[in-house]
């Protein structure tokens, strides 16, 4: 809510500025046309309120680029969370909205649609989706489910991509790491652009000293 508050102001202020500018520049243009002719006219007045409106569109067309991030900001981040089928997303959906939304049982293959929740993370709205576990070898309808949960992964702002830690080396986690975490990697290399968060779950079931 603060960010927003923030947003709205600054947006305010933005806005304030560049009808400052264009009423200014209109003022100019508007001198020039009725007293261009006298003398009592400063000189370049028509140059410099041309290369003031070519900022103002220069800086317009530069906010609208931005402006994903703005949207984003008010309704929401799309984060999906996404991993092979048990890991733990379910629970990990359900710890971050506070409230029991998702099935979660011992059983791979609980989830099979695709749950959205809006949820509040420390102020910044998101719109949070559950998706079936990805697995191969599976029936009609969970693999309809896996299909949906990788269309959700292509639209994602972000991706929560949850592991079973005691499980890494499982045919399902290898492939999870193999086609979504390895690719995404790869695709923004920059740290900050990054939109895939490695979460390692289960890990009470490590082995306390560490693997043999
Ligand atoms: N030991 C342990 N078990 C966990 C942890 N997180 C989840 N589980 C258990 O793992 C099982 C699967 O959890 P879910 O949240 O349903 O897993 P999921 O990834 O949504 O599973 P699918 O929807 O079938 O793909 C459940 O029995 C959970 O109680 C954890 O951190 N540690
Ligand atoms: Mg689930």
């Amino acid at each position: 809510r603060q960010a927003l508050r923030q947003l709205d102001g600054e947006l305010d202020h933005l806005c304030h500025g560049w009808a400052k500018t264009l009423t200014k520049a209109l003022a100019h243009v508007e001198a020039y046309i009725d007293f261009g002719e006298d003398d009592n006219l400063e000189e370049g007045v028509l140059e410099r309120a041309d290369s003031q409106v070519r900022e103002l569109e220069l800086a317009l067309s530069a906010h609208l680029r931005d402006a994903r991030r703005g949207q984003r900001l008010r309704s929401g981040a799309h984060v999906v969370v996404a991993g092979p089928a048990n890991a733990g997303k379910s629970s990990l959906v359900n710890l971050l909205s506070r409230k029991p939304v998702s099935i979660v049982s011992p059983e791979p293959g609980t989830t099979r649609d695709v749950l959205e929740i809006p949820v509040d993370l420390a102020g910044f709205p998101a719109l949070l989706s559950d998706t079936a576990g990805l697995r191969e070898g599976v029936g009609p309808v969970e693999q309809e489910g896996v299909r949906r949960a990788r269309e959700r992964l292509e639209q994602a702002d972000l991706i929560l991509a949850v592991l079973d830690a005691s499980d890494l080396a499982s045919p399902s986690s290898r492939n999870f790491l193999d086609t979504v975490v390895a690719p995404a990697g790869a695709e923004s290399p920059n740290e900050s652009s990054q939109r895939l968060l490695l979460v390692l779950n289960k890990s009470d079931l490590l082995p306390p000293g560490g693997p043999d």
